[in-house]
């Protein structure tokens, strides 16, 4: 059905008028972020396991003009495979549905989505964050301010290390989102189980997040409660590899001039190239166990188990 702008599908619809869990789950990761033909495995996989926790997923970008919230298996494929998708920030939505074309949607314009179809809990791999040169470009993804204001749970391992992580830690805080660490108060580096950089607040359970973003919402509080789940020690990137790889990722960036909503792409795809896919493998294992710990975290909001 499509109301205030959105298509929401039935199923989305239907759990969340009757109060079920629902996992929003956003598409630049697979338009963007994961080579054809892992991309459509890895979204439709996520989906399969959200499915089999009991929990309703919610995939959300823009079809053909459409904002859409449940894509179909269909949609799913098409965004994957099609060219000419483009990736949807925020302040990209309305141009990109007013001008007919599809978009896998960041973090930002799924978050936004999701709020406006009433869905609470969101599964990502990796936040966008303050780029390493910030201080000159000015390149902080809307990511940040857009979580800002809205109150959600999102579920991530953290920013990759081809961000600054501390100035991003700072960021979160100047914009009031709090960040829990799942089970550690070592912050992520996505590829890699600790960045260096400490977080303040762990939990052990679904549950306790539940509890958190209940006292959060009655107090009226309305910035994204950032969860930081991150990849098992003995299955992150080889720090040593990921190190090395890392600063030739940021130098040919530098040199072939690539900047905006480019960079984020060009760095993973150079990460996956130069580390012979095992950057790729982790990125769809940490992808794996955020789906499945925003799948119980959904399941702890909306009452049921934990
Ligand atoms: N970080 C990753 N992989 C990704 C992204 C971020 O490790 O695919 C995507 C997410 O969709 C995120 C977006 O919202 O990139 C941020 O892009 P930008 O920095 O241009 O805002
Ligand atoms: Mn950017």
């Amino acid at each position: 059905m499509t109301s205030r702008g959105l298509a929401v599908s039935p199923a989305v619809q239907s759990a969340v008028e009757d109060g079920r869990p629902v996992l929003a789950l956003e598409s630049t990761i697979f338009t963007h972020g994961l080579p054809r033909p892992r991309n459509v495995e890895v979204a439709l996989d996520a989906e399969e396991r959200v499915r089999s926790l009991g929990v309703t997923p919610a995939t959300i970008g823009i079809v053909d003009g459409r904002p859409t919230v449940g894509l179909t298996e269909a949609e799913i494929e098409r965004l994957s495979n099609a060219d000419g998708v483009v990736k949807a920030s925020l302040r990209d939505v309305a141009v990109i549905a007013s001008k007919g074309l599809s978009a896998g949607t960041t973090v930002a314009a799924t978050g936004y989505l999701a709020h406006r179809a009433g869905v609470r809990v969101f599964s990502t791999g990796g936040l966008g964050g303050v780029h390493r040169d910030a201080q000159q470009t000015f390149d902080e993804s809307a990511d940040l301010g857009t979580l800002a204001s809205l109150p959600l749970i999102v579920v991530s391992a953290g920013v990759k290390s081809i961000l600054d992580i501390p100035l991003t830690l700072e960021r979160l805080e100047t914009l009031n989102l709090a960040v829990i660490g799942y089970r550690t108060t070592d912050y992520p580096g996505f590829y890699i189980a600790d960045s260096g950089h400490d977080i303040d607040y762990s939990v052990d359970s679904p549950a306790d997040i539940a509890g958190i973003a209940s006292v959060r919402d009655e107090l009226g509080i309305c910035s994204t409660i950032l969860v930081a789940n991150p990849v098992p020690a003995d299955r992150q990137l080889d720090p040593a590899l990921h190190d090395d790889v890392l600063t030739r990722a940021l130098a040919a960036a530098a040199a072939a001039g690539i900047a905006g909503h480019d960079t984020t792409p060009f760095l993973l795809d150079f990460m996956q190239r130069e580390t012979g896919g095992r950057s790729l493998d982790v990125n769809v294992e940490v992808y794996r166990g955020n789906v499945e710990l925003g799948a119980r975290i959904a399941l702890a909001v909306a009452g049921g188990d934990r």
